[in-house]
């Protein structure tokens, strides 16, 4: 398959859009460098680290999203996973920091995987963890002839929760044809009534689908538990805490761990000690980053609650440094973008989610530890503060420029046409109703 023809992969077009910034850019970063540095901070140190951060850009966010009252699709919308991964390579090449894409099953199902990895490879992109799908029905898919309104793990009847067992086994497969190492399994399952549904019984069925799906996934995979409030379900859902997810996990075994999308809590949920206690318990699969206000608003990370991101960075950033057992927590962006130009937003949440990182990098910790242990509240609160507060924008754009990406990749990202490219060459896409895609 031919790659697409445009500026915004194109190395020197980068080069040409970043000459003008270099030298403003080289001396905000000396300046920076020269404070961290009275802070006995090496700001070498802190860019290798962003330099090195990627987290994975969603498929299904590459198009517009929309909601249950209407979607409003933007010229070049992708028409297939093909054109998805052409966006999301446009994301990585001038944004830098997101060089893997996480796949739903089965929106980017093809019936030539490997042409699918040789495609993505083309574009300079890995596959990281897949994503089932029982939380819809797929008419005319001859391996979901069984409806899923009523549940699919925790369903009561064994034989669509056979079906639902062997699409994730499937996906798991599929996958891992793609270089992916783990599976995201999250389920809409649940009820809309008191007394609709037996929660032990359900939980006990959900169990016992995981654990087959485990069975048979390859041994080299992990799989990711994802726990969600509610919606679609709206009085219980299955899988509707960390708790639930955790005790999941524990269940059934060491690969199974479980996933934070930062939008699937109540308002106000303290984030940040969830992670505390996942990673205290070894069970930390990763992250789905958004941002939200009330509900699963799946806006843009850092977007409405920076704070909070950087709060949840500096958990991971304690653990690191304490080498926390097993750690190795998976990264992945899920949003949906309602009214921006989705490869802007994917662009500018990646380096919203380095920012954090970078800024949890600065915390002082000798310093921390010594407030908490003599009771220093105000210090302690800010010691976190003087990280957070520090601009680290050069530090993330110097980290893009070495990678060659774009030192500001959404001015790149619009003097490349792009979108007016693909608007031209990608047939326009009917309105239509809500849903991811
Ligand atoms: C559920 C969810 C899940 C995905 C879906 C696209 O709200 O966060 O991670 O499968 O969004
Ligand atoms: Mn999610």
């Amino acid at each position: 398959m031919d790659k697409i023809a445009t500026p915004a992969l194109d190395q020197d077009f980068i080069a040409q859009q970043n000459a003008p910034r270099a030298a403003a850019l080289q001396d905000e970063y000396d300046a920076l460098g020269r404070s961290l540095d009275r802070r006995g901070i090496d700001i070498e140190h802190v860019t290798a680290a962003v330099g090195a951060f990627a987290v994975a850009a969603p498929s299904w966010a590459v198009g517009s999203g929309g909601t249950r009252f209407a979607r409003f699709p933007m010229g070049g919308e992708p028409r297939n996973i093909f054109d998805k991964l052409e966006d999301c390579a446009v994301v990585n090449r001038l944004g830098g920091a997101t060089p893997t894409v996480s796949l739903h099953f089965p929106w980017d199902e093809v019936e030539d995987v490997a042409a699918l990895k040789e495609y993505g490879n083309s574009l300079g992109l890995g596959f990281d963890a897949v994503n089932s799908n029982t939380f819809q029905d797929h008419p005319g898919n001859p391996l979901h002839p069984l409806s899923y309104k009523y549940g699919s793990l925790s369903h009561t009847d064994p034989a669509v929760r056979a079906q639902a067992v062997a699409h994730n086994i499937r996906c798991a497969e599929l996958g891992a044809k793609l270089g992916s190492k783990a599976l995201t399994v999250w389920i809409g399952d649940g009820s809309n009534f008191p007394g609709q549904q037996h929660f032990g019984r359900a939980f006990d069925r959900y169990i016992a689908g995981v654990q087959e799906i485990y069975a048979g996934i390859p041994e080299d995979l992990r799989l990711f538990l994802e726990h969600k409030m509610y919606e679609p379900a709206f009085y219980s859902t299955v899988i509707q805490d960390w708790g639930s997810s955790l005790l999941a996990a524990q269940a059934v075994g060491d690969r199974c761990l479980c996933l934070v999308d930062l939008g699937h809590h109540a308002p106000n949920v303290n984030i940040e000690m969830i992670v505390s206690r996942l990673l205290h318990a070894r069970k930390l699969a990763g992250f789905h980053f958004n941002d939200s206000k009330y509900g699963d608003d799946d806006l843009d990370a850092g977007a409405i609650e920076p704070y909070r991101l950087f709060l949840v960075f500096n958990e991971l950033v304690e653990a690191a440094r304490n080498q926390a057992p097993g750690f190795d927590p998976s990264y992945m962006l899920d949003q949906s973008h309602n009214v921006t130009d989705p490869i802007e937003s994917l662009m500018t949440s990646a380096v919203e989610v380095q920012r954090a990182y970078a800024q949890a990098l600065l915390v002082d910790r000798a310093a921390l530890d010594g407030f908490q242990d003599t009771n220093d509240p105000l210090m302690a609160s800010q010691t976190l503060k003087r990280a957070f507060t520090t601009d680290v924008a050069p530090i993330l754009a110097m980290a893009r420029q070495r990678k060659h990406a774009a030192i500001d990749p959404v001015s790149a990202y619009r003097a490349s046409f792009y979108r007016e490219t693909v608007s031209r060459i990608r047939p326009a896409k009917s309105g239509g109703s809500g849903g991811i895609v």
